[in-house]
Parts: structure tokens; sequence; C-alpha cells
């Protein structure tokens, strides 16, 4: 992996974000144009694509044992984030290259599993679900934005509410007997016992019945939103022999610093394998964090924004950032429908090529791709489209390094000028020599 080399602002002052105040430090990486973005809870919008898909998982799930949590802020602390959670202290997501940071101990969440510790510790129903918007440093293109939205379930069985094993086993069975049958086709491989282990602390029996629970729900979770897609796209007039087939699913395993055993669900939507959703058994750790120490229990992660995209037939995910009447007015609460292009505005392109610099010893530094979007992003906002890395070489004889990144401009919205994108591009390019040292070509 390539790292950055340039610190975002190095200055000491105060950022503020909703209502609480950080001093910046070197770790500080919130651009203010992320910061922009904290506080628009799309998800909280019962009019937005985001916030109906919301209701319709939240509305399935209501009146079974499940506290909705909606309103926990996107500001938290690394110990939340990453530390309680069982994170190794040189795992990639820790990075200020794929993280944004407030300063040194807060960051935007990366996931709403920042929340786990404190919904186990507060929650006083068997489980719970929860909604938030989450940040990422990540790349640019039609599925990838640096803000999304995930949903967080989990459900807790406490021993101590049962006389013996066989009838907190017998409770769980009962519970799985409880949740409806699909009409899914499922593919699961169980988990290997080296590379994907259940945990000493819960029997053989205890971790079959609880990811039982745990993939029968999300089983159910998923049969409802993609056959609400199913009939959407029916309703808008779609024949396409997809919407005849039965839906195909699959468990992939996985892993997360605490969960064990760890899966990925996959759906099969038009040809292709979706990845929507992280979960497990939660591992002993998190537990006795939580005060939950003779407990057992799964989580899952899914994400929002990509079934949205599906679901509404959204082909942009900056689509739901707009705030154009034109996309707005056409959601309405509890109603899933066809996204119908206003227009389609002509975009244009624009490559920089440039020499990347030497460190101290004569080596070439790199230049961390999610570095250069989000100076890209800053400049452009929501009319870059996508970036791409197009081009690298050596230079035979010099040994120097050079790279080109197609960047994609296109409004959702409006016309753009051509003096409007030279200017922003202009200003990329000057802040990519002044921040990262790199030669234009
Ligand atoms: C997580 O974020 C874990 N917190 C999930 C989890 C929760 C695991 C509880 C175990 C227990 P992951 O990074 O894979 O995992 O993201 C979860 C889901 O979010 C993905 O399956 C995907 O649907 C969505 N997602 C991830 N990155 C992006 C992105 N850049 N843009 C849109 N959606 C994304
Ligand atoms: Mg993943």
């Amino acid at each position: 992996r390539s790292f950055s080399i340039s610190h975002y602002r190095n200055e000491q002052s105060t950022l503020e974000v909703l209502g609480t105040k950080y001093k910046t430090d070197e770790w500080t990486n919130a651009t203010p144009r992320i910061l922009s973005l904290v506080g628009r809870d799309l998800h909280k919008n019962p009019n937005h694509p985001i916030g109906i898909l919301r209701s319709l998982i939240e509305n399935r799930f209501n009146g079974h044992g499940y506290t909705m949590y909606g309103d926990l802020k996107p500001n938290v602390t690394v110990h939340e984030n990453f530390d309680v959670l069982g994170f190794p202290e040189d795992h990639v997501g820790r990075s200020k290259s794929d993280t944004y940071y407030l300063n040194k101990k807060n960051l935007l969440r990366t996931h709403t599993s920042a929340h786990e510790n404190e919904c186990f510790l507060t929650c006083k129903t068997p489980g719970y679900f929860i909604c938030g918007d989450v940040y990422r440093r990540d790349e640019i293109d039609r599925t990838h934005y640096p803000v999304f939205h995930q949903m967080e379930g989990a459900r807790v069985w406490k021993r101590d509410d049962y006389k013996n094993e066989e009838e907190l086993l017998a409770k769980i069975q009962a519970d799985i007997d409880a949740i409806p049958k699909t009409d899914l086709i499922v593919e699961d491989v169980g988990y290997d016992p080296i590379e994907n282990p259940k945990q000493d602390f819960m029997t053989e029996r205890e971790a079959d019945l609880v990811s039982q629970h745990l993939k029968r729900t999300i089983e159910v979770l998923v049969d409802v939103v993609f056959n609400e897609a199913k009939k959407a796209a029916k309703l808008s007039g779609s024949t396409e022999e997809y919407l005849n087939e039965p839906l195909k699913i699959r468990w992939v395993e996985a892993y997360f610093p605490w969960t064990a055993p760890s899966w990925e669900i996959e759906v099969w939507w038009k040809g292709e394998w979706l990845e929507c959703c992280g979960c497990g058994d939660v591992r002993k750790l998190v537990l006795d964090n939580s005060k939950l120490d003779n407990s057992i229990a799964w989580a899952f992660g899914i994400g929002l924004d990509r079934i949205a995209m599906l679901l509404f037939g959204i082909p942009d995910i900056r689509l739901f950032w707009s705030t154009d009447k034109r996309f707005i007015q056409q959601f309405k609460q509890n109603q899933i429908s066809i996204f119908k292009p206003y227009s389609k505005y002509p975009g244009t392109v624009r490559d920089i090529s440039f020499w990347l610099p030497k460190d101290e010893e004569g080596k070439f530094l790199k230049l961390h791709e999610n570095d250069l979007m989000e100076i890209v992003r800053e400049n452009a906002g929501d009319l870059v489209e996508s970036v791409k890395l197009v081009d690298e070489f050596s230079h035979p004889k010099t040994g120097k390094h050079s790279q080109t990144y197609r960047v994609n401009y296109q409004s959702m919205d409006r016309n753009i000028t051509n003096d409007e994108i030279n200017s922003m591009n202009d200003k990329t390019r000057d802040e990519l020599v002044s921040k990262y040292g790199i030669q234009l070509r």
C-alpha cells in the first residue's frame, strides 16, 4: 500500500461537529466539504430513497424485540470505532488514508458498529437496529461516495435468563422457528473450523443456533427488500427475465475483528453477486466490555446506498445528495418507485499527468490515491463523476515515475462550462504540487 506524504492541515485550530468542539492536530483530515455533509441525515428523511429503505427494513422488524436507534451522532471516538471492537493496532481501517479523523482521538464513524458497545449497554430489548451515516475516504465513481449509510442489527441471549443450557437452546430454537420461511435459494458453506472458527466460550450447539438465527434474520431482510425491488421494476414496465426468477443468495466466509465466525451475504442480482452485509457471532471481548459477560449474541451491518440504488433504479450515487426538486419530488414515504431521469447533461474530461517526487533516500514516493481523490472532491464537489488512474510508467533512463489520472466532470442537475471546470481542475493541479510536491507534466 502507498502512504500519505502530507497532512491536510497542520496548524492548530478547532473544528465543531454537531455541537462538539475538537482541537485539530496532525491527525485531522476531515475536509470542510465532508464536514458540510454531516447533519444532512438522509436516513431521517422519510421521503428520501435512503429513508424509505430504512423504514422498509425497520417496519419489517418492529414488534419483534428490536430497539430502533436512529439518532446516534457520527462523530465518535477512536475507542468506539476501533479499540473496543478489538481492531488490531495496524489494521488498515485505522489509517489516515482510509478514515476521516477530527483529531487523534476522534473521527467520523466508518461503520455503525461504532455504537455496538453503547447499544449493548443501554438496550432494554433482546436486540437492536442502528441506522446512520458513515464516512470513508475512498475512490470516486458511480457507486462510491465518501458518505454512505449503514444499518446495524444485533440480538442477545443471556444465559442467566435460563435454568440451564437445554432451556437456553430450546429458546433460541423457538426464536428461529418463529422466523418465517423465505423462498430464497440459499447456498451456505457453513464455517471452516480452522479459518473461521467458532469461539471457545460458545458451545457447538450455541454457535450453530445463534448463527442460524442470524442468517434467517438477514435472509428475511433481504427477501423483503429485493422482492420490493422486483415489484417496483415490474410496475415500471420492465419485463426483464430476472424479475421472474427466484432470488438467489449465498453465504461466504469473512473476517471481522469483533465477530467469529463471520460471514458476508451476497445476492445474485442481474447476473452479478452483490456484497450486501457483513455479520457474525459477537466476540466475547465485546460482550465483556458491554457487561454481557454471560451472554451470546450476533451482529450484522448492511450497506443501504447500493441497495437503494437498485431498488429505486438510481444510476449514480451522487444523486442521493442532490437538492434538485426534479430528484427529491420523485420519492414519497413508504413507496418504492423507479427513478425517472430528468435529463442527462454532457460531461467533460481532464487528464492530470505528473512525475512523483523522491524522498531523502532517492526513492519515489507514492501519492495515496485517496489523497488525490480528496483534493479533486474538495475543488469540484459533486461535479466530479469519477477519477481513474489511466496510465502509469517509469522513465527508462531517469527512472522517474509518472502517473496519469483521468477526471470525468459532469453535473447531475445542469450544464457545466469549460471555464468553471478549467478553474477547478487548475486548483487541483496547483494543490497537488503544493501539498505533495509532484511535478506536473
Ligand atoms: C462493516 O462495515 C462492518 N461494520 C459490518 C459488520 C457489522 C460485520 C457487524 C460484522 C458485524 P464492511 O466494510 O464490509 O463491513 O461494510 C458493510 C457493507 O457496507 C458492505 O457489505 C457494503 O454493502 C457496504 N459498503 C461498504 N463500503 C461501501 C462504500 N464505499 N460505498 C457503499 N457501500 C459500502
Ligand atoms: Mg466488505
